[in-house]
């Protein structure tokens, strides 16, 4: 009895293991191919370059193209859903070889995804993803490349709710509304104070990523909840905007006010030596080189997971010195 139920059991992981291989070699084989050629006509869509971080991963493109002798093509969405779509579909009618995407935000970027595959043209998802109910990597598009912005909430809730000693009024600023690092870096910092009664989240409301947004909305949300002890930011702009903010309202942050950040600046760098910015988690912006390689193993036929992880660090005060060379 007990034999007939092992056998069942392992016969039907082996059913389930041969049908999903079975599915995914099927998903596989929608994907557009790459043929194997020196030189690629690469298109790269940029969703906006407001920041140090998309300054960043612009010139890691353009110097991994120079390196390799590969074109570029070379879109700025300046920070419009409609303009990048638009921008995916002139590489199309451009005939590029591939596509590597940043999407503004998850759903209207979808077409783009879509539109590309059915032209023949193989894309990657970089830096932020696609809304996967609607196109899923290994299917849809070749891969996502990037980080974990769930853990990245995750460590700054984590590193926040030791800073704090498990006691905080916090306010949010959200990145970009409908764009994967905001939905994901939210339910991660959600995740890991939720073991926290005393860390409450008072309000949140998105800055768009943006330095000049941050400083404003936080002012406005500041001034509403003046008993806020603490400041959870998407990103290392939005918290420099309201570092301007605070201390324009004759605070001191990193004393009146506790601040986790993602990104990795050269100015949230300073402001974590200076004692502003407690927790500092890593975004790598250097796409290039890892970007670049997957599409070469890709038009080889090597197997590409369907999302290429980044793996962040995490920085306070006692470890930032050695950053800061590569701050950005
Ligand atoms: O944190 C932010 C940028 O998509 C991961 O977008 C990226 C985020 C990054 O504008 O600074």
């Amino acid at each position: 009895m007990l034999i007939t139920r092992r056998t069942l059991l392992t016969s039907s992981a082996g059913g389930l293991a041969a049908l999903s291989l079975s599915r995914n070699m099927a998903w596989a084989a929608e994907l557009p191919k790459l043929k194997k050629k020196d030189v690629y006509k690469v298109g790269f869509a940029q969703t906006e370059s407001n920041n140090p971080w998309r300054l960043a991963q612009t010139q890691s493109m353009k110097d991994e193209a120079a390196k390799r002798g590969w074109q570029l093509v070379y879109t700025d969405a300046a920070g419009s859903a409609a303009k990048e779509v638009a921008d995916v579909r002139s590489m199309i009618a451009q005939r590029v070889d591939v596509i590597l995407l940043a999407p503004r935000e998850e759903k209207p970027l979808v077409p783009a995804v879509m539109e590309a595959k059915n032209a023949g043209i193989p894309l990657f998802c970089i830096d932020r993803s696609v809304d996967a109910t609607l196109a899923k990597p290994g299917r849809d598009y070749v891969a996502f490349i990037g980080s974990d912005f769930v853990k990245e909430g995750q460590m700054c809730g984590a590193l926040f709710a030791k800073a704090l000693g498990g006691k905080a009024k916090i306010i949010q600023l959200e990145g970009t509304v409908g764009s994967s690092p905001a939905n994901d870096r939210a339910k991660g910092f959600r995740e890991a104070i939720k073991d926290f009664p005393d860390m409450q989240i008072i309000a949140s409301q998105s800055g768009d990523f943006a330095r000049d947004k941050g400083r404003q909305v936080f002012e406005a949300l500041y001034q509403a909840h003046p008993e806020a002890t603490a400041l959870y930011s998407h990103n290392d702009e939005m918290s420099m905007g309201a570092i301007a903010a605070m201390e324009a309202a004759g605070k001191t942050p990193g004393k009146d006010l506790l601040i986790a950040s993602i990104d990795g600046t050269k100015d949230a760098a300073q402001a974590v030596a200076d004692g502003k910015i407690v927790v500092l988690v890593e975004c790598n912006p250097h796409f290039g080189p890892k970007a670049f390689q997957a599409i070469v193993d890709y038009a080889d036929g090597k197997e590409i997971p369907t999302w290429v992880v980044n793996t962040d660090r995490t920085f306070t005060k006692d470890n930032i010195q050695s950053y800061m060379p590569e701050a950005f």
